[in-house]
């Protein structure tokens, strides 16, 4: 992920230019750079550290007869010169082991070409974290050591520091808390050399002083302190501006079945028997099932197969028609840990409904008065579940809001919890930034006036309630779609219509200060929907373009028949590209989803001009090719696809906006 950090360097808040005579000038990328990463050799698999798992998070632990396992040369990173900036901060997440007094142990170190001599590096002794670096003048070369008390480090949990520095005033903050600042007399060289210089990582390139602790992040800032863009935080201690991709995983999502390839310690459970149940308490510990022979891991309420043979996708079927009481415009699936699997579906007429996975089938469960619901959007703050629907229109007696409702434990159903003002609304997109959760709506129209604000809302911990936040300028909004990149903070949202056509820009968002700003504008054609979607590294980002119409030239029959487009972000160019048009009829919603090693996009086609009856494809990844259409669904009138996994295997379901059914269609894999 590091290399996508790269993205938005120019919106970096950059540094004040240098002191003295010395023409200011970065010789790194003026981005995170990811120290850690950058160390670890690219397989991961070196033998000389261990991945470990200790309080649900993942760290390296260095071998003693590998001091010099993880380190990389200084021009790896200075590669336009050889300055290490004279501002910057290193943020570190560890695990600190309890050392007796007066031992010490290497966080980071740069070492000098050839000479046993330190340049800079960080220490850690029992409860002070110093930073130490080598300074020179008339008089002779000195180094200098700044000392933190930090006792918070000693009782054995995670921790993540940021230490910021710049000239002579030396920052500390542990766990976002309050920072504590030292005034140094010798301010911090301008023009430190790293010509030549080598980064260890856990040492100064020998055994004696290695870190024996767990390492978690290591990341350069230069420039900038990182505080602001790692707190607040909801969980501090393992406050994240990158970490390789070695440690990421496990806190809720299986990303791949390379989970055994990795000692686990305190964290280890294997329980043996019967299908134990599998809850938040017993997330990421094993179950074999020694019966079927099966080891499977508990990630987010579900038991995830971990020794199965690799599935691949051979053909769907019908799984289950789900009739409803009226067409149904979206649907969204989620599981409630320990009251399991469901789906909202958004209908057309007075009631949408929820439907509880029971006997693999999908039943009613219960139902919830809307008004020409479109969509509804699950999404969690702490313990607390919710479900936001978006209503089109009015109620009866003329009021026009969409509900936030709640999951009350007690009675096991959603309950009202939060009128919203909206006008005309399509879609919610719920989203969590540096531990602050937020909630856009697409406001459509109001009237017969497409051109309005949507607005983002926060959530205030102290009335519990979303107030406004933001508002943002749209043109007959259909959806919005967040997504993060390293750490930043992105929002699309698809315009559809401006009152006199559908070719418009639908535009793309980075928080940044404390807002979201423009960042990049797409020409979209009635744009239904967004989609975001990693393969690899790369990240992609699909519209679904539904229709073209211009007041000007009118309806023709092919202007339903058009290009749906997908975008890969270019890191260099910090911005997306166009990747891949794919001819679509009217399409409303694309699906991303995987299957063994293999992705897929199923598109929403609704219409073609002349008739409902389409048929929606799915497109499987294959590399260069980009996708490639492999499976064919007779649809009728297709709004909404969903994936999804429950222990009998994967699911796709889809709703129609032009008849009361939505059919689930099992994934058959070999
Ligand atoms: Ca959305
Ligand atoms: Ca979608
Ligand atoms: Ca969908």
């Amino acid at each position: 992920m590091s290399v996508l950090l790269a993205l938005c360097v120019a919106l970096l808040p950059l540094v004040t230019p240098g002191r003295g005579t010395r023409q200011w000038e970065p010789c790194t990328d003026l981005r995170p750079l990811d120290i850690l990463a950058e160390a670890v050799p690219p397989d991961g698999a070196a033998a000389r550290i261990r991945v470990v798992q200790v309080q649900g998070a993942r760290g390296l632990q260095l071998l003693a007869a590998a001091p010099r396992a993880l380190s990389f040369p200084a021009s790896r990173v200075f590669f336009r010169c050889d300055f290490f900036p004279e501002e910057f901060s290193i943020v570190v997440t560890l695990k600190a082991p309890s050392l007796p007094p007066k031992k010490n142990e290497y966080l980071l170190t740069v070492m000098a070409e050839g000479l046993d001599a330190l340049l800079l590096g960080l220490l850690y002794s029992a409860a002070r974290l110093h930073f130490l670096f080598r300074s020179e003048d008339a008089a002779g070369i000195w180094q200098t050591r700044v000392s933190f008390r930090s006792p918070a480090l000693m009782d054995g949990q995670w921790h993540t520091l940021v230490l910021a520095v710049s000239e002579d005033s030396f920052s500390l903050t542990t766990d976002c808390g309050l920072p504590v600042d030292i005034m140094a007399d010798v301010p911090f060289p301008a023009t430190l050399s790293v010509r030549g210089a080598q980064f260890f990582i856990g040492s100064r390139r020998r055994t004696k002083g290695l870190f024996t602790g767990l390492l978690r992040q290591l990341v350069l800032l230069p420039g900038a302190d990182a505080t602001p863009w790692l707190c607040p935080c909801k969980n501090a201690e393992l406050a994240v501006l990158s970490i390789p991709r070695i440690l990421q995983g496990l806190t809720g999502k299986l990303e791949d079945n390379e989970v055994l390839k990795y000692p686990f310690e305190t964290d280890m459970r294997v329980t043996l028997g019967p299908r134990p149940p599998c809850t938040k308490a017993e997330d990421a510990q094993f179950w074999v099932d020694a019966g079927r022979k099966g080891l499977h891991l508990c990630v987010g309420s579900e038991w995830v197969s971990v020794l199965a043979a690799k599935e691949r996708l051979d053909y769907v079927e019908e799984h289950q028609s789900l009739f409803t009481d009226s067409e149904t415009l979206g649907i969204e699936v989620f599981a409630i840990p320990e009251a399991g699997l469901f789906i909202a579906t958004a209908n057309r007429k007075a009631t949408s409904a929820i439907y509880k996975w029971t006997d693999g089938k999908f039943a009613s469960y219960q139902d919830i008065p809307t008004h020409q619901a479109q969509s509804w959007r699950h999404f969690t703050i702490g313990k607390k579940i919710f479900l936001a629907v978006a209503n089109f229109e009015p109620n009866e007696k003329g009021q026009e809001f969409s509900v936030i409702y709640k999951w009350s434990q007690r009675r096991l159903r959603f309950t009202p919890y939060q009128r919203v003002p909206t006008h005309s609304a399509r879609d919610w997109e719920a989203f969590e930034v540096a531990g602050e959760h937020f909630l856009a709506v697409a406001n459509h129209r109001e009237g017969d006036n497409h051109n309005i604000d949507s607005v983002i809302y926060k959530w205030n911990p102290g009335t519990r309630l979303f107030e406004a936040n933001q508002t943002i300028a749209t043109s007959g909004a259909y959806d919005w779609e967040f997504f993060t990149v390293g750490p930043y903070a992105f929002l699309a949202v698809a315009n559809a219509f401006n009152g006199t056509s559908t070719r418009l820009q639908s535009r793309l968002y980075v928080r940044l200060a404390g807002s979201f700003q423009l960042f990049q504008s797409f020409l979209t054609f009635g744009a239904a929907d967004w989609e975001v979607f990693h393969i690899g590294e790369r990240l992609f980002l699909a519209v679904a373009n539904s229709h073209s119409y211009d007041v000007e030239t009118q309806v023709q029959n092919g202007s339903y028949v058009i290009n749906s487009v997908i975008y890969e972000l270019n890191v260099t160019a910090q911005t997306f590209v166009r990747f891949q048009e794919i001819l679509t009829c009217s399409a409303l919603d694309w699906e991303f989803f995987s299957v063994g090693e293999d992705y897929f996009l199923v598109v929403a086609n609704s219409f073609d001009g002349n008739t409902f009856s389409v048929n929606s494809i799915i497109y499987r990844w294959q590399g260069y090719e980009g996708f490639v259409a492999v499976h064919s669904l007779p649809t009728f009138g297709c709004r909404d696809w969903e994936a999804f996994r429950t222990a009998a295997g994967a699911y796709l379901v889809y709703s129609s906006a032009k008849e009361p059914l939505s059919r689930v269609l099992k994934l058959r894999t070999g």
